[in-house]
């Protein structure tokens, strides 16, 4: 049986993936990695991590060679926001990084998972019930990667029969790490200023429509996809996949149902605002239902139920409130 690596192991996915893996498949075979230092309380249980940097080739091939990998689930990258701020760092690590982990797959014989995006469309894509196949010209770095990566993706598994599989993921929210510089981040920062302050200004206008998934979803969907029967697999650069698709307001009156004193307020980031009007309202999902059963368990009422019972168990409170 040969180890899974995990790259970007550290961030918001990796915390809640590693510790899924680990548990279904030991401890030993799950080789966690990332840029960062290991915090001591990283949420990712015990076994093995690396400091791989993915720009790096050898790093790659090194860390594949060694521990013997057979699949790899490729997190690493620069999300939304922080690609629009550093567009050169964002190609070189979502390009670059995709590039040598797709080489290291070619050659070690990899199953490869990329993490697509609803950024992956643009304001010429049709904004609801998106298509599957649809026009795909998005107006940001990190789109033009994702769209990039998909093509590399679909590249690799018909030119070198690489076994790659991939999601379009919308925003995610979790507890377990804090999200890393995207454009739907105040959707999990949300729930820690409304347990703390019962207040949150978000930096999103109110109406702004947007797909969104609870992580215990979104891990769910990777294994799934990861694990489905290949000859059942229509697309292998990247599968769309929802939960749900809310605006702030439509949030702020979930949480106000547990919280009834929380109150938000709207100071709008010009720049995460563009990016957000720029992509879709809801995802049509149906070719990952039809192809390997997605379906997910959590809508915006159990999420938000979910995340504030979690939020307030973890202390997300003030000291002495
Ligand atoms: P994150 O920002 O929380 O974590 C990314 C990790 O990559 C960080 O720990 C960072 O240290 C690491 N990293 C950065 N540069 C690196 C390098 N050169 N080498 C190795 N590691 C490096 O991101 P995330 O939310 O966990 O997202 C993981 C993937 O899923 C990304 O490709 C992202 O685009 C995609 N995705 C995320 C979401 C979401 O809402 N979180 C939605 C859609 C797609
Ligand atoms: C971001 O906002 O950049 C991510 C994403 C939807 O890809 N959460």
């Amino acid at each position: 049986m040969r180890r899974i690596l995990v790259t970007g192991a550290l961030g918001q996915i990796g915390s809640e993936l590693v510790p899924t893996l680990r548990e279904r498949l030991g401890a030993e075979r799950i080789i966690a990695s990332d840029l960062r230092t290991v915090p001591p309380q990283a949420p990712m249980g015990q076994g093995p991590y690396e400091h791989v940097d993915c720009t790096q080739p050898y790093q790659i091939l090194e860390a594949v060679r060694r521990h013997e990998i057979g699949v790899i689930y490729h997190l690493a990258a620069l999300l939304s926001a922080r690609a629009e701020e550093q567009p050169q760092v964002a190609w070189s690590v979502n390009m670059d990084g995709l590039y040598n982990v797709l080489e290291a797959a070619r050659q070690y014989r990899c199953q490869v998972f990329f993490p697509s995006s609803i950024g992956a469309f643009g304001p010429s894509t049709p904004r609801d019930r998106t298509p599957q196949v649809t026009i795909q010209r998005p107006t940001t770095m990190y789109g033009v990667t994702k769209v990039s990566g998909e093509l590399l993706c679909d590249y690799y598994a018909a030119r070198f029969d690489v076994d790659t599989r991939g999601l379009r993921l919308p925003g995610l929210i979790s507890h377990a790490a804090p999200p890393g510089g995207g454009t739907t981040d105040y959707a999990v920062e949300i729930f820690r200023q409304a347990v703390r302050y019962e207040h949150y200004t978000c930096y999103l206008g109110p109406q702004t429509r947007l797909d969104m998934m609870y992580m215990p979803d979104a891990v769910a969907a990777i294994i799934k996809l990861m694990e489905a029967d290949a000859a059942r697999l229509r697309y292998r650069n990247a599968y769309n996949v929802t939960a749900m698709s809310f605006t702030p307001a439509e949030l702020a009156d979930a949480i106000r149902r547990h919280i009834p004193a929380f109150a938000i307020e709207y100071r709008v980031d010009p720049v995460r605002q563009a990016i957000a009007d720029s992509w879709p309202r809801s995802l049509d999902d149906s070719a990952a239902r039809d192809d390997w059963n997605w379906s997910p368990r959590f809508d915006i009422k159990t999420m938000t139920a979910d995340m504030l019972s979690r939020s307030i168990e973890k202390r997300w409170a003030p000291k002495g409130a």
